[in-house]
């Protein structure tokens, strides 16, 4: 009885595992909001980033407004090296970062030490 229970219980540990690693988790993604010459888009960094992956319309001059809430210096700058921007991030303040939409693809952004990214999606 107790060999059983054992069983049980590794056979659920194994799935739970097998879920966490190979599961496939909803990533958010949110699209900027579009006006007519310009679109925008709140980014909160706080132990990573919020929303994670953007989507940006083509052609349409894009701003990103990334405020940092997160004190750890990992966090201290957000580089596109797509667009070449490198941008330091002072804690609770709203920094613009100005992305070229004229090449539709997908763009990674990371933290200065390309630990944490954000995924760009231009369409
Ligand atoms: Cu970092």
């Amino acid at each position: 009885m107790a060999k059983i229970l054992v069983l049980v219980i590794g056979l659920i540990i194994i799935g739970f595992i097998v879920w966490w690693f190979f599961g496939k988790h909803e990533v958010a993604e949110v699209s900027a909001d579009v006006g007519d010459d310009l679109q925008s888009i709140d980014v909160e960094v706080n132990g990573g980033y919020s929303p994670e992956t953007v989507v940006l319309k083509k052609g349409i001059p894009a701003v990103l407004n990334f405020t940092r809430k997160d004190q750890s210096s990992c966090l201290d700058r957000v580089v596109f090296s797509d667009f070449g921007v490198n941008q330091a991030l002072p804690v609770n303040e709203k920094e613009a970062i100005k992305i070229d939409t004229s090449k539709a693809g997908e763009y990674q952004w990371a933290c200065g030490m390309d630990m944490f990214h954000g995924k760009l999606i231009i369409k």
